[in-house]
């Protein structure tokens, strides 16, 4: 089938923000589980992800790996499913904004804080991110500004920044502001949300 949407994925992983996405989009998809360290780490996936590393999305004769570019170019696919403001709305730039800021400084910086790479202050300038307290100032007020990330409605960037901001809560690699803990209890409460982590929570239950 040319257009078949193939999920690489392990539950116990940021596969779990594609799984979201893929719930949201509606369209049918064909879940492959690989294990840490062996089927992750084989050639025949190598090929498919030379990080060899979940998620990825095959997609027809197309390799889409990183989760943000995932959930970014399921919202292009299928458009039906109105996540994405589309190309040429004012709301395009913002969308990007959050989409990327998540993927790139959140990441790295909850990622430094969680394993104690410590910023000296005096490069703060120079690391992209800036600082930890920063990014946490800056996503709090991006998402104290109405129910969500972009415009009023639901957009892939939720998926993508707000699994970052419910794995950092649960992780404890967030701080748990209010305004986290509303966004984040505001936008799990979504059907495909549910589908989704029982979905994974199934897979891990045969692992
Ligand atoms: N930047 C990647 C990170 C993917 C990633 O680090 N996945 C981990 C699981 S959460 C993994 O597959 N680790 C296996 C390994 O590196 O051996 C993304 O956002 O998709």
């Amino acid at each position: 089938m040319a257009d078949e949407l193939v999920f690489y994925t392990n539950p116990r992983s940021r596969g779990r923000i594609v799984s979201w996405m893929l719930e949201e989009i509606g369209q049918p998809y064909r879940t492959e589980v690989l294990d840490y360290g062996t089927t992750m780490k084989a050639p025949a996936y190598l090929a498919i992800n030379p990080m060899g590393k979940v998620p990825a999305l095959r997609h027809g004769d197309m390799v889409v790996t990183e989760a943000a570019a995932i959930c970014a170019h399921l919202a292009d696919a299928f458009p039906q499913a109105g996540l994405a403001p589309p190309p040429g709305d004012r709301l395009r730039g913002p969308y990007y904004r959050w989409l990327f800021f998540a993927a790139g400084p959140v990441e790295a910086a909850v990622s430094n804080k969680a394993f104690g790479f410590v910023v000296p202050p005096e490069r703060e300038g120079t690391i992209g991110y800036g600082s930890f307290e920063r990014v946490m100032n800056t996503l709090e007020q991006a998402v104290s500004g109405g129910n969500y990330l972009v415009g009023d409605k639901f957009t892939a960037a939720d998926v993508y920044a707000g699994s970052q901001i419910g794995f950092g809560l649960m992780f404890k690699t967030f701080e748990p502001r209010p305004a986290f803990q509303h966004y984040w209890q505001r936008i799990s409460a979504r059907p495909a949300y549910a589908r989704a982590r029982a979905l994974d929570e199934a897979l891990m239950a045969k692992q």
